[in-house]
């Protein structure tokens, strides 16, 4: 990377339930990996995410008897997709996913852990309100340059991005280093970051 200090690699969720085979698969997730681990090797800091959800959270269709992707909820911070069962505390399919190699990660942020309030963004709550403590981090860091990469696109990684944006930080999403849960939902959070101003760029004009 270059001589600057102040960026950062924020994995976003790169655990084995979101990758083929788990209960939450992005298709293709599997094809950051190879990606995620260079472009490792290129950053100082590396930050990865963990979602981290109690048995019986809220944005499981299964605590609710209702249908995955197609049934939400309203919450009392708003209108909650729900999911199948996924990223359980300390379960395999919480596990960051064995094939990505990323041994100097700085810091893990778990999120998603209070059972009442999803969290699908790095930086805060589904209620916009509750940080998670990452732009803190950052700060206290000097780490104001963040570049995106993992899974959803659509989900955790779009909101890790709008929020970011709001808190000050300088957001560039690495485009081929993400991979999104479904088209529509791909699309719509695409015009979202292009109206806020998030950059996008490939893998190989920071790998050379
Ligand atoms: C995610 C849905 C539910 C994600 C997490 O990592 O994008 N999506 N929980
Ligand atoms: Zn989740």
């Amino acid at each position: 990377m270059s001589e600057t200090t102040s960026e950062v690699l924020l994995v976003i969720d790169v655990q084995r339930d979101f990758l083929p085979g788990g209960s939450l698969a992005v298709p293709e997730g599997d094809a950051v990996l190879p990606i995620i681990n260079r472009l490792g090797e290129r950053f100082r800091d590396v930050i990865l995410t963990q979602d981290w959800h109690p048995a019986g959270h809220i944005s499981f269709s299964s605590t609710h008897g209702l249908r995955p992707f197609e049934d939400t909820i309203e919450a009392s911070y708003g209108t909650q997709t729900l999911w199948p069962d996924h990223t359980v505390q300390n379960s395999a399919g919480a596990e960051l996913h064995p094939s990505l190699f990323l041994p100097h990660a700085n810091l893990i942020v778990r999120k998603g852990f209070r059972k009442d309030v999803d969290s699908y963004s790095a930086f805060l709550e589904n209620d916009h309100k509750t940080s998670t403590g990452l732009a803190g981090y950052l700060r206290d860091r000097g780490l104001t340059s963040v570049f995106l990469c993992g899974v959803a696109w659509d989900y955790c990684v779009g909101y890790s991005a709008l929020d970011g944006v709001a808190l000050g930080f300088d957001i560039t999403v690495i485009e081929d280093a993400v991979r999104g849960i479904a088209p529509a939902t791909m699309d719509a959070m695409s015009a979202r970051l292009d109206a806020v101003g998030v950059k996008r760029i490939q893998s190989a004009e920071l790998l050379g």
